[in-house]
């Protein structure tokens, strides 16, 4: 251990812990901008300065290492006034219309100005170009509100491996921007959002489409549903006090009924048609000398990224559409059909915890006669943001179920939002029906975890499977290096563009880290357990869609509706 103060208190920690880490733990939050948990130390913002007794300079608290007899000060003159300075500055080249930033309120440069109580600023605006830039579904840029710390640019190349967002020009003109200041879009960015999710302001965000689910919601000619992505459960509970993890499912069906949505259903219910789908897919591909590996193809960013980079090897993508898009497509034909409502006067809204499913729902593919299956994706944040708009104490509402007939799922729908969810939820169908005989173990743990590749080998019917799961589009590109070359030794490959899977994903809450989508994730397991049928074949509202309108998986209905085609 080393011994230390801060602030005169004393402090031991392991040797090698920053000062920011010893800080906290007896409670002092060091101001950071640059800094991000997850990611690699910079230091650049220089926010986090402290006074260390008997040295002459300032030292950044997130990058300097602990020292036996060590007296820090987080609070003297010196470190304010620097710190002041530096907030300053950046203000004097930021956009400040902070009432009408998307950000507003959940900012960490609107919370150290108030923190530090800056009620004017000296220097005078130097702000140049305040035109967001609106080009593709997903997300939007507004330059004039970054701050140039990196943490997007870091997101994208150390977590995605993309790096699709870069610093450009030198000193005071350095701006962040892509290459060649090119749209993202036309860039290699599969706006995953994972950027959206670490900026500390309102540089990069998703694009809002909460006031065009709430005009739909107040059109009286128009039946509204939605369908709900299993990973927002785990994770709405953040903006409203309930603790990393905490399972909201009930109150966030009330609240949807709250906001005026016709039917509240559950995307789990689409993730168990997948399983049918893709399951089916994957023993027909094995039993009939198929492309093997068969690429999960649930993830529109990693589609994306698919598309992309690795055109020539597309035909490894499963067809099925992900269970939003199947989801989609079933409410348009088979429950319009049922509720005897026609599809162009029903409009679904599709809540995910991710930016890539704006873009997906507008995929040619998804949609019948020129109209879309899914009319509006809001991420988890947005729906905050309507929670919030309509004043409802979330924590304190009563638990409601989900509607039926696209309403029933089981705990296999309900890790899909897991890195490795969809790879388990398939071996619990897939297994069964090769071998014919009830599968008692269904709990694959070789899948589970977080590390970056995970692998298994099962037999199935006489013949060993082998089977890799990844998360985030760096680790992607290893197991695809051999799969393009045809020397991939899988036979099925998941992967979940976002670290951790869609628990993690680029849509999730502000403030989602690591450690928190670690909570997320045992929470989905959780569900899955709490429940009384944990295999997607032993949905009874799936059987009955098939009796009713899809005779069985890969059937040519089926086929028609619930599958898809890519585009290099
Ligand atoms: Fe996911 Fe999905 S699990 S991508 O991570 O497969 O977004 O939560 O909704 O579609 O089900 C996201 C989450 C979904 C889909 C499902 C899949
Ligand atoms: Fe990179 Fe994803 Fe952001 Fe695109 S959306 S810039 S891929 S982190």
């Amino acid at each position: 251990l080393v011994h230390l103060t801060i602030n005169h208190i004393p402090v031991a920690v392991p040797k090698g812990t920053k000062i920011m880490q010893a800080a906290a733990k007896i409670h002092i939050d060091i101001p950071h901008l640059c800094y991000h948990e997850d990611q690699r130390i910079k230091a650049h913002c220089r926010l986090c300065s402290v006074e260390v007794t008997g040295r002459r300079r300032l030292y950044a608290a997130c990058s300097t290492e602990c020292w036996e007899g060590m007296e820090v000060h987080t609070d003297t003159p010196i470190v304010r006034n620097t710190q002041i300075a530096i907030l300053q500055l950046m203000l004097a080249n930021h956009n400040r219309d902070c009432l009408s930033c998307p950000r507003n309120q959940n900012c960490d440069l609107q919370h150290l100005v108030s923190r530090f109580n800056i009620l004017r600023s000296p220097l005078p605006s130097v702000v140049r170009d305040t035109q967001r830039i609106v080009t593709n579904p997903s997300i939007v840029r507004d330059p004039s509100k970054c701050i140039r710390c990196g943490r997007c640019i870091r997101a994208c190349k150390d977590v995605q491996g993309i790096a699709a967002l870069t610093y450009a020009h030198r000193s005071s003109d350095i701006v962040v921007t892509t290459a060649y200041d090119k749209p993202m879009e036309a860039t290699d960015c599969v706006l995953c959002g994972q950027c959206t999710l670490v900026c500390p302001t309102g540089a990069i965000v998703e694009r809002d489409a909460t006031q065009r689910v709430l005009r739909a919601l107040q059109d009286k000619s128009k039946h509204v549903i939605v369908q709900v992505a299993p990973a927002v459960r785990v994770a709405l509970g953040d903006a409203f006090g309930l603790g990393a993890g905490a399972i909201a499912t009930g109150q966030m069906v009330t609240a949807l009924k709250l906001l005026g949505f016709d039917k509240v259903f559950d995307t789990n219910f689409g993730a168990d048609l997948t399983i049918m789908e893709e399951g089916y897919e994957f023993l027909d591909r094995l039993q009939h000398g198929g492309v093997l590996p068969m690429l999960t193809s649930c993830c529109p960013a990693w589609v994306t990224y698919m598309e992309k980079e690795y055109g020539s090897s597309l035909a490894h993508l499963s067809s099925a559409k992900s269970p939003m898009g199947m989801f989609g497509a079933v409410a348009k034909t088979y429950y319009a059909e049922k509720a005897d409502i026609p599809a162009k006067d029903i409009v679904t809204v599709a809540i995910m915890p991710c930016t890539a499913k704006k873009a997906e729902a507008q995929r040619t593919g998804l949609g019948r006669g020129g109209q879309p299956d899914i009319d509006y994706v809001l991420t988890t944040r947005e729906l905050i943001k309507l929670i919030k708009y309509v004043g409802l104490t979330f924590r304190d509402l009563p638990e409601s179920p989900f509607d039926s007939p696209l309403g029933e799922a089981t705990g296999a729908g309900a890790i899909f939002g897991a890195t490795g969810g969809v790879m388990e939820a398939a071996l619990r169908t897939v297994v069964e029906k090769a071998t014919g005989k009830p599968l008692d173990a269904i709990e694959f743990t070789a899948v589970r975890g977080l590390e970056g590749i995970r692998e298994a080998s099962l037999d199935i019917a006489g013949r060993t499977v082998r089977v890799a799961v990844c998360h985030t589009l760096k680790n992607a590109a290893k197991l695809m290096a051999a799969v393009r070359s045809g020397t991939s030794p899988y036979d099925f490959i998941e992967v979940m563009a976002c670290p951790g899977g869609c628990a993690g994903g680029g849509g999730q809450p502000i403030g989602t880290r690591r450690v928190v989508t670690a909570q997320r994730i045992a929470s989905l397991y959780e569900i899955d357990r709490s429940l009384p049928r944990r295999k997607s074949h032993e949905n009874p509202e799936i059987q009955k869609l098939y009796a009713d309108a899809l005779d069985a998986p890969l059937s040519s209905k089926a086929h028609n509706l619930l599958h898809t085609t890519y585009q290099a």
